[in-house]
């Protein structure tokens, strides 16, 4: 049976409201600017998919990128790997870090969304895979303790046994308060992890992690500096002993293999988005495992569902739900776990919520 033909493409932004913002020592976000996309076919199925732009200045300029390459599908199958090799040749000579990557990411997503749909399978599945309960962690910002003390008892009782936390917005004064608080409600049995956005410099990494592990037992300390610089991570690597997390912002295989092959960190942290969608999450995972590396998700629940389910070397889902507000019908935990649905990607649009946070 061969696979649906592309007919029409389709792109919409969406503002989703977010169980909470997402606060960062570098920036914070209220509302997850999304693109969200529909591939339709000449069989019927329609392969969805949405983008996160993190801000909603890049929604036009990447719907109109998606639209133009749109026009160059139709008549094609929704085949993800022919597509995947023919997007690479065709920004060959503009190079594809940025909004191309997110566009060819945007494409495969939704390529094998329809894919599953039309043999009526998850995309776990048609990976190889079973959909299984992962374990997650609940992600959470910048730690208020007046707010955040009921949110982290909250995750517990939800089931989860890991959460991570955002710091290094302020001093290490203030990142060692907030710890004492978290590490003190989530007790000796839950792993609490920590995430810098990339807001140090090697030296004052150096200090504030050696702070930092003189009074925690942290399961991974994330992106303490800016993700290009190799040869710093290296260099805090070799100076802390607390595992170091690094990824989301590995665009494309490519990085992946950069990265992992410079040894920047002990665990990988895929963001399905930047890595080049299921297609380039295939690709990248393999690399890590080879590097006797755990892989994590970034963001992205529902599609990172599918792929850790086919990742052997799997570690943890990133709980982090930026589109459920948009969703019919949104991922839910159970007992601290998530399950990947299908067919395809299991995602369908709450059109009524669409129309309300229109972009
Ligand atoms: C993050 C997620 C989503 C938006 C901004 C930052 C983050 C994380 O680095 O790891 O959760
Ligand atoms: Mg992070």
């Amino acid at each position: 049976m061969p696979s649906p033909t592309i007919t029409a493409i389709r792109t919409r932004a969406v503002l989703a409201p977010l169980p909470r913002p997402i606060t960062t020592a570098v920036a914070a976000i209220e509302k997850a600017p999304l693109l969200l996309i529909d591939i339709e076919t000449r069989e019927g199925v329609v392969g969805r998919s949405y983008l996160f732009t993190y801000t909603p200045l890049a929604l036009a300029p990447l719907s109109s990128l998606i639209r133009n390459v749109g026009d160059s599908l139709i008549g094609k199958t929704v085949d993800p790997l022919p597509r995947f090799a023919e997007l690479t040749g065709m920004f060959r000579l503009l190079g594809r870090q940025g909004l191309v990557a997110m566009a060819m990411a945007g494409f495969d997503m939704a390529f094998w969304d329809a894919l599953g749909k039309s043999c009526n399978r998850s995309v776990a599945e048609m990976l190889g895979a079973a959909p299984m309960p992962l374990p997650c962690y609940d992600s959470h910002g910048i730690f208020d303790g007046q707010r955040d003390r009921a949110l982290l008892e909250q995750s517990l009782q939800e089931g989860f046994r890991a959460v991570k936390f955002k710091i290094g917005n302020g001093t290490d004064g203030d990142d060692i308060r907030a710890l004492t608080e978290i590490t003190e409600i989530a007790g000796p049995e839950v792993d609490v992890m920590v995430d810098y956005n990339q807001s140090l410099r090697t030296p004052e990494a150096v200090r504030r992690i050696r702070a930092l592990e003189d009074r925690f037992d942290l399961a991974w300390i994330e992106e303490p500096l800016p993700a290009e610089d190799y040869a710093g991570y290296q260099t805090l690597r070799s100076a802390v002993r607390t595992p170091l997390q690094a990824g989301e912002n590995w665009w494309l295989p490519e990085d992946a293999a950069r990265a992992i092959g410079a040894r920047v960190s002990d665990h990988a942290m895929l963001d399905i988005m930047k890595i080049g969608g299921v297609t380039g999450w295939m690709r990248a995972a393999p690399l890590a495992d080879a590097a006797s590396m755990p892989v994590s998700s970034h963001i992205f629940v529902e599609a990172s569902a599918h792929v850790l389910a086919a990742t052997p070397n799997r570690h943890l889902l990133e709980y982090l739900d930026v589109a459920g507000g948009i969703l019919a019908a949104p991922y839910e935990i159970t007992r601290g776990t998530l399950t990947a649905k299908g067919p395809g990607l299991g995602i369908a649009w709450d059109e009524k919520a669409v129309t309300r946070h229109a972009a």
